[in-house]
């Protein structure tokens, strides 16, 4: 079995996905960026994971959420939202309640790679939220975020436990480029899956439908309308597991047949034996201690620790170091 590759997400700013798709499928051990999973039907996919019995992840952290927003708000007292990776954009709405509540005008931005999500989000928003000013900006959360332009008083989210989908050895330059676009006081409310046992984690990642397998192959469909690939789809299997190793679940695709595939935007042509994998997505999952460490060095502290009642999932609040002007 291949042993994963590193999978850094930092792409270089100028890189096309075909310039990604040829450096990482060439790579040794394959993989593809997970990010790429997230075209239409994979942004409609994973809205029907956060809906499976087996996906914890989603209902622990929505309720979590709408426990602790007054708390947050209160906290930091934002004047803008700014989500990253905002996909359908319903749980800020639980932010934008607890803003409401505390008599505090917002401004919302939503930042996600799938432009298509943005806007159907910005619009349910907008219906339920009439006084809010509500930005969509569309890029990458690696490399995009000078787009986001000046801030203050800014309160970001990074939900759903996407930090997940960053290998560990990028987060604090991911963390670092985030505290860059915030003022000090500012925060950054980060959902964080937390270390449980294998067989939960597991089944979260092989629920009995088969919705994160179709997710799963759903990046080769995406490689074949965006690129021209010509993937047979069906002849890759789904593959997740935990690597408690490295504190890990590994979704991988496994040729069930040789297979040739030519991908002509990227110039490429490869050849794939039965057996051979292509690593799609690492989700990692931490404890307390653990994201605490991925904080050296960035300008970001904890500032609180929320968790549900199974200690399944934890919002972390994190606060830019320094000294907040407050202008008399
Ligand atoms: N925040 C939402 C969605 C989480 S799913 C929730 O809590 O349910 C992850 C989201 O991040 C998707 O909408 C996906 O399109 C987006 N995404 C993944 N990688 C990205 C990247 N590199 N840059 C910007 N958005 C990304
Ligand atoms: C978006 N991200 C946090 C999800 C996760 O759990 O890592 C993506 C996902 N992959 C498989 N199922 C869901």
């Amino acid at each position: 079995m291949a042993v994963p590759g590193r999978v850094p997400p930092l792409a270089a700013a100028a890189d096309t996905m075909a310039d990604e798709v040829r450096r990482t499928l060439t790579d040794r051990p394959p993989w593809l960026p997970c990010k790429y999973f997230y075209d239409d039907r994979g942004s409609a996919l994973f809205e029907r994971i956060t809906r499976l019995p087996e996906y914890y992840l989603t209902r622990t952290e929505e309720a979590l959420l709408a426990r602790i927003a007054d708390d947050v708000i209160a906290r930091v007292a934002p004047a803008e939202l700014v989500e990253l990776g905002s996909g359908a954009g319903r749980k800020v709405g639980l932010l934008l309640d607890a803003m409401a509540r505390a008599g505090r005008r917002a401004r919302l931005v939503l930042f996600d790679i799938n432009s298509l999500f943005t806007d159907a989000a910005a619009g349910r928003i907008a219906a339920r939220f009439p006084d809010v000013e509500i930005r969509g900006v569309t890029g990458d959360f690696t490399r995009d975020l000078g787009a986001l332009g000046p801030g203050g008083s800014r309160l970001a989210l990074f939900l759903a436990s996407t930090i997940g989908n960053i290998h560990p050895d990028d987060v604090p330059r991911f963390l670092r480029r985030v505290a860059s676009q915030l003022e000090p006081g500012d925060g950054l409310l980060v959902g964080v899956d937390l270390v449980k046992d294998a067989a939960r984690l597991e089944a979260a990642y092989n629920d009995r439908e088969g919705v994160t397998a179709e997710f799963n192959r759903n990046i080769l469909r995406h490689l074949n309308d965006a690129l021209g690939a010509d993937f047979d789809v069906a002849a890759w299997e789904h593959v997740a597991f935990f690597d408690a190793e490295r504190s890990w679940i590994e979704m991988r695709l496994r040729a069930g047949r040789d297979c040739r595939v030519r991908i002509p935007a990227a110039d490429l042509a490869l050849e794939f034996r039965a057996g051979d994998e292509i690593s799609t997505e690492i989700s990692c999952k931490y404890t307390r201690l653990s994201l605490g460490r991925m904080l050296r060095g960035t300008g970001l502290r904890l500032d609180r620790w929320y968790t549900d009642p199974e200690q399944l999932f934890a919002l972390a609040l994190l606060r830019r170091e320094g000294a907040r002007l407050r202008l008399a």
